[in-house]
């Protein structure tokens, strides 16, 4: 069944210029949380510290009946249980994951659906299997192009009824660091994050990595559903096709210094020298620069940055403020990588998606 009644499930929407923050916003801003930004002093991202992207709601997966099926373009297909999963050899990776649609709700006019700020971040150390030697069990057909991931998740966007899947291309899911987890930071995953088994893609953008993963199908030909052509596309016009989300671009996010007023979150700093640190980091290659704004963009110095712990997990990166003047100040941040530096402003598009705006944090020095 497909529902279509704009009651049930309206149609994509861009905010009036004026239009504050909905109730349904906010329903869906407290049930998918972004990381406190404190939460940035951590290598690893304790796990009820990470941010949360579920579309539905978190299916009720037994895990002793769960079974995976590998199926379509492959010469033999396979039924996995979690005890094959977790007798095939064992890896783990640390993976930062970044929503595709943080700091949506920052752009002018806003799109509406989850609305995120700057958080929708955090890594994780992820175990599994790789997923190149189950694919290689099942015997890919030459005619492969690509391979979806389907969750145990139920619901309807826009009007389409769906079950939460997505397409990845074959060379992606045959990439060596793509894994099938079943432990986050050296637990099994919690039911919030995908239990008993998910995707890992490292360097893609979140909607990559199915949660609930029940079944892998290959397929002969480009998938066109839901999450792949219409959702996680940067598009300017509602009936252009628009550009696929993929790899994650370059962002840096601050610690706010000091401590916070309660409502505003405004910091309130000691006049004198501070250290600024947070973490940077990019799908495409390693971040290679970390600039600091205390003058609200007008000049950028640059941080010290530390190696990457791996590729795909965030750099620390440092910064020594001297707070000399009293009064009101905007500090930025902003990384760079191979291929480019993080826009100050975001490019507006209408999902809002893969818009790395350099962050403001408001202080005051006392
Ligand atoms: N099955 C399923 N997988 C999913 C989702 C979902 O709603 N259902 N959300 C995706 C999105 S949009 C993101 S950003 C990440 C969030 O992962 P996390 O909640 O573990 O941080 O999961 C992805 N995987
Ligand atoms: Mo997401």
């Amino acid at each position: 069944m497909t529902t279509t009644d704009q009651w049930v499930s309206p149609p994509a929407r861009i905010a009036d210029p004026d239009e504050a923050i909905s109730a349904d916003e906010l329903r869906l801003a407290t049930r998918n949380h972004g990381m406190p930004l404190e939460g940035l002093r951590y290598d690893v991202t304790p796990p009820g510290l990470h941010y949360l992207l579920i579309h539905y709601d978190i299916p009720d997966v037994d895990a002793a009946a769960w079974r995976l099926r590998v199926g379509g373009h492959v010469a033999h297909p396979l039924q996995l249980s979690l005890d094959d999963l977790r007798r095939r050899p064992r890896v783990t990776r640390r993976v930062t994951l970044e929503c595709a649609g943080n700091g949506r709700a920052r752009l002018h006019p806003r799109p509406i659906s989850q609305p995120w700020l700057d958080e929708a971040v955090g890594t994780a150390e992820w175990t599994g299997t790789p997923l190149a030697g189950v694919l290689r069990e099942a015997v890919v057909l030459s005619d492969a192009v690509d391979v979806t991931f389907t969750g145990a998740d139920h619901g309807i966007e826009r009007g389409a009824e769906q079950d939460y899947r997505r397409g990845l291309p074959i060379a992606e899911a045959e990439r060596d660091d793509v894994l099938l987890a079943y432990e986050m930071n050296g637990q099994p995953l919690p039911p919030q994050h995908g239990a008993p088994v998910r995707l890992i893609v490292p360097g893609w953008y979140g909607m990559a990595h199915v949660k609930w993963l029940v079944d892998i199908t290959v397929l002969d030909r480009a998938f066109d559903g839901y999450q792949n052509n219409t959702s996680y596309r940067i598009k300017h016009d509602a009936d252009d096709l628009g550009d696929p989300v993929t790899r994650i671009r370059p962002r840096a996010l601050m610690h706010p210094p000091g401590f916070p007023d309660f409502q505003t979150r405004t910091r309130i700093v000691e006049h004198g020298r501070h250290e600024l640190t947070g973490r940077a980091w990019s799908g495409r290659s390693a971040v290679n620069r970390v600039e600091v704004s205390t003058d609200d963009g007008a000049s950028w110095a640059e941080a010290d940055l530390d190696p990457p712990p791996s590729l795909y997990a965030w750099q620390r990166w440092r910064f020594t403020w001297d707070a000399a003047a009293p009064g009101r100040h905007v500090l930025r941040v902003r990384a760079g990588d191979d291929e480019g530096v993080q826009p100050v402003d975001a490019a507006w598009n209408r999902q809002g998606v893969v818009n790395s705006h350099a962050q403001r944090v408001v202080v005051y020095v006392r």
